[in-house]
């Protein structure tokens, strides 16, 4: 009888430890494994945000992250142009190790990318927004992405149940399929990875009704270098279209209907683009309104048509530019506005459901972008505007609020950085860093001084040369090829803003040989065994 007792007490025991031990085995894997709230812009300038940059426009919210975490002052990516950038963030590889080069080439599936990791280590995995691989993502329990580009209004969607098409704005529609999903769809016992990716602030800049209105009366401070006329640089610089003045069209871009152009004759400078297929981008984007969205932008489309009918034949070449710049600005930043506004939401919710006690909160964008810089938008150049890119991350607890770090890290880090945080192994064939050291305030933890940077996406739209380079923080060495065989050095410290390549300057002929050769062996390192003495004039032009 007392041998049974103590056998039932044994077994009362035993059961009682395993219970305990299963919730707090439970609870630890919630505890310890912290959710990933990974935010991504399309194209948004660290410039056009106020915890970088006060001169531009006020961002709350993106602001907020930087408050309760760490600003990175030296964010780079490794090919700065949007599907090159997305692949190196899923695979933790250069683009010439994950073959995702330029945006026309194919993503290749077969290749692991970090959402898998996490998805195989019991996390709820999702992505809503832009992804732009041209096939669907591995790895997430639910997607819902953008076709391609994506549209700002009205945007179709591609599902794991077929497509569809959502009425609104854009930016609005991402945020609230990702609150939906926080809310409704998610398993709330298993921590969480979710992919929130706008397709804001992209081209051809159409922001939400009533900030269209509410930013084009603004005006924007220039940038010094509005009017660069590229003297001291190379042929890169000046055969690149992305010249605000030149190469923005006054439909797709400026919002001037083509009615108006046409009543206006040949103005001029007359823009044809590389990739300008005869369509009207102005009216490809006006043909999805429906009336009612038509009636809140009409009377801000008229009012800029009619002056510009009044009054562009009268400008000097110098009013043209600022005319452009201005107009570039208001629609830019006015949807960038929209993008701070959703992320101010989504933070709301984490707070509102003690969510953010444990979700990293990471916001940054594909590449940097030229706001008037040099004359300039779009990206694609290792030149600092569209090389470094806005990175903040907090931690509620871990990171230290307001902390600003200093040392050049890349996209290429991203994957390693969930990984570790999240403490799933991190494959050895990945290329970056874990920033984990860096957010943790252990700097004398972090290894690399140098980072390596490629870009391949020419000819194509915007003309940008091919090139790659060793960026160090004091210098940046660049070889443009292909069809030209150019050097540049820039002075990072001396001269900041890149007007002047110091090449061939003999008091650099020393720091030229050390880059080189530091050049030669991170290629060597990274694997980037193209031989592009292959890639010189002949093959170009037998393309
Ligand atoms: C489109 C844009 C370009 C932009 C590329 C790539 N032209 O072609 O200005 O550089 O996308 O952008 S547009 O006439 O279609 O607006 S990326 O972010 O996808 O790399
Ligand atoms: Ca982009």
């Amino acid at each position: 009888m007392i041998k049974l007792f103590y056998n039932m007490n044994n077994i009362i025991i035993l059961f009682s430890l395993f219970i305990i031990f299963s919730c707090a085995k439970k609870d630890d894997i919630k505890k310890n494994r912290p959710n990933i709230l990974f935010i991504m812009s399309d194209d948004h300038a660290y410039q056009a945000i106020s915890a970088y940059n006060k001169k531009l426009i006020y961002t709350p919210n993106i602001d907020r992250i930087a408050k309760d975490g760490a600003l990175f002052e030296n964010a780079c990516v490794t090919n700065s142009i949007c599907a090159p950038s997305r692949a190196t963030i899923l695979t933790g590889k250069h683009s010439h190790i994950n073959g995702k080069i330029d945006n026309r080439s194919p993503f290749d599936t077969t290749q692991i990318t970090f959402p898998q990791l996490f998805q195989n280590a019991g996390y709820q995995t999702a992505m809503y927004g832009k992804l732009h691989f041209g096939n669907n993502p591995k790895g997430v329990d639910d997607f819902m992405i953008l076709p391609g580009q994506g549209h700002y209004v009205n945007p179709d969607f591609i599902t794991n149940n077929g497509d569809t098409t959502i009425t609104g704005y854009v930016t609005d529609i991402i945020t609230d399929l990702t609150l939906d999903w926080l809310e409704n769809k998610r398993d709330k016992d298993k921590p969480f990875l979710m992919m929130y990716l706008h397709k804001a602030p992209h081209r051809p800049w159409w922001p939400s009704p009533d900030k269209f209105k509410e930013f084009a009366n603004k005006e924007f401070p220039i940038p010094k270098t509005l009017f660069d006329d590229y003297k001291n640089r190379g042929l890169a610089a000046k055969s690149a279209e992305m010249n605000l003045l030149n190469d923005l069209r006054y439909g797709h871009d400026s919002k001037i209907r083509p009615e108006v152009l046409k009543s206006m004759g040949d103005i001029k400078p007359f823009v044809q683009p590389y990739d300008w297929g005869g369509s009207d981008g102005f009216s490809t984007s006006y043909v999805r309104f429906n009336e009612d969205q038509k009636a809140h932008y009409d009377p801000v489309i008229d009012s800029i048509n009619v002056w510009f009918k009044n009054n562009w034949s009268q400008l000097t070449e110098k009013q043209k530019m600022e005319w452009k710049y201005q107009r570039y600005m208001q629609d830019y930043l006015g949807c960038i506005s929209s993008v701070d506004e959703n992320v101010g939401r989504v933070l709301d919710y984490l707070e509102k459901n003690k969510l953010d006690e444990n979700t990293i909160v990471i916001y940054t964008s594909d590449q940097g972008f030229y706001l008037g810089e040099h004359g300039w938008f779009d990206k694609r150049f290792i030149y600092d505007e569209s090389f470094k890119t806005p990175l903040l991350i907090s931690w509620k607890n871990k990171i230290k609020p307001g902390i600003k770090i200093s040392k050049m890290v890349q996209n290429l880090d991203f994957a390693q950085t969930f990984l570790d945080a999240a403490n799933i192994s991190q494959p050895q064939d990945m290329q970056g860093e874990s920033l984990m050291p860096l957010l943790l305030g252990q700097e004398e933890n972090w290894t690399r001084d140098a980072v390596y940077y490629h870009y391949y996406e020419y000819p194509a739209v915007h003309m940008v040369k091919r090139h790659y380079g060793i960026i160090t923080e004091k210098y940046k060495l660049v070889h443009f090829y292909y069809d030209i065989d150019e050097w540049e050095l820039y002075d990072r410290h001396a001269d900041p803003m890149e007007m002047r390549n110091v090449y061939n300057e003999p008091s650099y002929n020393e720091t030229v040989t050390k880059l080189r050769l530091q050049l030669s062996e991170l290629r060597v390192q990274y694997k980037d065994s193209r031989d592009l003495d292959l890639y010189y004039i002949d093959n170009y032009f037998h393309n």
